[in-house]
């Protein structure tokens, strides 16, 4: 293996010795291993390159030892899923889907509903033509969505809707669905999404939304829109901000706080979902140290705001290795990722270790258990079994329904719904049980005592609280 970093070649190596020696050897922790301690998930695409067998063996061994969220860069896009009107290519797409499961990677989905890398077929038959595309939309969700469900755990349904002015609004150009359809193509995605698979995480994902809140901003036009969604009921539960940044775009982490609060207010999450950090194209080959470390500072911000704020559950590189990266190819730009063309890991990759491991897991709230509480922990000694209870909150943001849920030794009860899903998590996210409350009650027998977080979904109302199990 050429040039590969010290710690990753020992961890490769380890790996490859078998487990016999890793116990004598305590190896050092890859960032997988951090990420699921701390009930999140770190990752980067699959490079179109990996599914053409084009690519050096260095960077599946690093991926699947390093990272446990993978999405395609193209395979999943309209264009690749369905070629021709209603036949569709999954191949790829299973291929990343197995290979994912074998390595036990959660799997985003990229992207349902865009203006790019629309099959060329779609507006050559039915631009303009309103119901029509409406009946495209539907198929193509209803297919996609369809056959991987249960396996694609999160999908982008709707990608860069918004357009690139001063102030915000939506794409209107350019744009086969809006052009077609308006606005209403957005919310109809998200619903016959949640329709095809309803536990999957649904995504509205879109750039420059690391450029703050200002009024007019894409960002704040965003989180509006979430609002609207959410009070209107469409099933949308993460944003995700692309974040393709430059090295001297220093004030973005900040903003990506400012943006998680926002959402967290609404209930919703925000993943990271395409980070690179490029240098201009011209400063190839004359990069110093120093320029790299800040580099790493860059990343371990966004690192640092990524565990920091209890809404956010993935960080998504968009690629591994300078040696195959749109920027380069597409961007003016270079050298934006954590490995460089020889899969040598940089300083950046270093800054995220350090991150990680300067928030231990006690202290990193995962968003699958555990978003919208924000009630103290009753410590009072009493009785009551609830702590937390999130329901005002809920309802202040739209998100709750009439239901409500109490503890009682083991047994969890819900009042004003008939049947709802459950799942409970510990307090770093891990699911702990996952199962429906059909008349009134559910058994939690096999969960130890301690605190956990209970989230219950019925229809689209959901209502999260943090219990103790006593
Ligand atoms: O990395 C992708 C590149 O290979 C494609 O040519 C390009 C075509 O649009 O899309 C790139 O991925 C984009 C992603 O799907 C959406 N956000 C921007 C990404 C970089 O362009």
């Amino acid at each position: 293996m050429r040039n590969m970093h010290p710690v990753t070649g020992f961890a490769l190596s380890i790996a490859l010795l078998g487990t016999s020696f890793t116990s004598v050897l305590a190896a050092e922790p890859t960032i997988r291993e951090l990420a699921k301690e701390r009930g999140r998930y770190i990752g980067t695409i699959l490079n179109s390159e990996w599914f053409n067998d084009d690519i050096e063996p260095e960077f599946e061994e690093i991926h699947k030892t390093q990272f446990n969220v993978v999405v395609a860069e193209n395979e999943m896009k309209f264009d690749a899923t369905e070629p021709s009107e209603n036949e569709f290519n999954f191949a790829k797409g299973d291929k990343m889907v197995e290979y994912a499961k074998a390595n036990k990677i959660r799997v985003r989905g990229h992207a349902l509903a865009w203006h790019s890398q629309v099959a060329g077929w779609v507006s050559s038959n039915y631009a303009g033509q309103k119901e029509k595309l409406l009946a495209v939309l539907k198929n193509h969700i209803e297919k996609v969505v369809g056959h991987y469900k249960g396996q694609v755990a999160e999908w982008d349904v709707v990608n860069e809707a918004v357009n690139d002015e001063y102030n915000a609004g939506w794409r209107s150009t350019n744009s086969v669905w809006y052009e077609g359809i308006g606005a209403e193509f957005l919310d109809s995605a998200f619903v016959w999404a949640h329709a095809a698979d309803p536990d999957a995480e649904l995504c509205y994902n879109d750039y420059s939304l690391e450029w703050g809140l200002r009024e007019g901003s894409k960002a704040s036009f965003v989180v509006e829109q979430v609002k609207r969604w959410k009070q209107n009921n469409i099933p949308i539960t993460c944003v995700g901000t692309q974040t393709h940044i430059e090295i001297a775009h220093e004030t973005t982490p900040q903003n990506v706080r400012a943006l998680a609060k926002a959402l967290n207010e609404l209930g919703v999450v925000l993943n990271i979902t395409e980070l690179d950090i490029g240098f201009p194209k011209g400063s190839a080959g004359q990069l110093t140290a120093a320029d790299y470390a800040k580099q790493g500072h860059l990343y371990r911000q966004f690192m640092d705001v990524f565990l920091e704020e209890p809404n956010m559950g993935e960080f998504v590189i968009w690629g591994l290795t300078d040696a195959h990266s749109w920027l380069d190819e597409q961007q003016g730009k270079t050298e934006g990722l954590l490995y460089d063309k020889q899969y040598k890991p940089k300083p950046a990759y270093d800054s995220i270790m350090v991150s990680l491991k300067e928030h231990p897991a006690a202290d990193v709230v995962s968003p699958y258990g555990d978003v919208e509480i924000v009630d103290p922990i009753d410590s009072t000694g009493t009785d009551s079994t609830d702590v937390g209870d999130t329901t005002q909150v809920l309802k202040r943001a739209g998100l709750a329904g009439s239901f409500s849920m109490h503890v009682s030794g083991h047994t969890l009860f819900i009042a004003g719904t008939q049947s709802a899903k459950v799942d409970v998590f510990d307090l770093q996210g891990r699911p702990v049980f996952r199962g429906k409350c059909e008349k009134g009650s559910v058994e939690l027998s096999d969960i130890s005592e301690g605190l956990y977080v209970v989230r219950m979904r019925s229809g689209s109302a959901s209502l999260t609280k943090r219990i103790a199990i006593k």
